[in-house]
């Protein structure tokens, strides 16, 4: 089967962007999963590696932006470039799933996430969170995150966290929610079809 993988470099005057991304690395695909995230935001790389590492998917993500504005075009980029990275890795869309769904919990907090890989790029996420930043980064960048996530990866997200006290574990676990419906949307079916009526996504 051929590898479903890329490497991108994403540039402008803002950021500078490398990825590479294999996304069967999880347990029993056989490839050794590695994850080495490094954006300048700790709890950007906290929120990909979970991401990464919960998807199944080795992920190298180096970004260097420009911080001394913000934190708003590294988040912002990186997701762009993820997105990127992804659609070109998985290729056309055929033998897979196509739909996932997915909860997930931390402690209190608990998110659901629903994919389509459907080249229909939309995204609806309710967050609830009320921190202006963890860590680093603002939280009105989680949502962009995903937004920019599913616009550059052709992918319809309905990202929900549906309850918990501690913004820290609603982020995380909203995260941990996309990561496992993503591995759900990428599972090889075994056939060759493609999941749709229109005979083409
Ligand atoms: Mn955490």
């Amino acid at each position: 089967m051929a590898a479903r993988q890329a490497s991108i470099t994403r540039k402008t005057n803002e950021t500078q962007i490398e990825i590479s991304l294999n996304l069967d690395c999880g347990p029993g695909s056989n490839n050794i999963q590695t994850i080495d995230v490094s954006t300048g935001i700790g709890f950007l790389d906290h929120m990909y590696t979970a991401l990464a590492k919960h998807g199944g998917m080795s992920l190298t993500l180096k970004c260097k932006g420009d911080l001394w504005i913000d934190d708003h075009h590294t988040a912002q980029d990186s997701a762009i470039a993820l997105g990127m990275a992804f659609k070109q890795a998985l290729g056309e869309v055929r033998g897979i799933r196509r739909y996932g769904t997915a909860f997930a919990p931390l402690d209190e907090a608990l998110s659901r996430a629903v994919i389509d890989i459907c080249s229909r790029p939309y995204c609806v996420a309710e967050l609830g969170i009320k921190r202006e930043k963890l860590g680093e980064l603002s939280t009105e960048m989680i949502p962009h995150i995903f937004y920019s996530f599913a616009i550059a990866s052709g992918t319809t997200l309905h990202v929900d966290v549906l309850r918990g006290e501690n913004d820290h574990h609603r982020a995380e676990s909203a995260f941990k929610a996309l990561a496992l419906a993503i591995r759900q949307a990428i599972e090889r079916t075994g056939g060759d079809d493609v999941p749709s009526t229109k005979g083409v996504l």
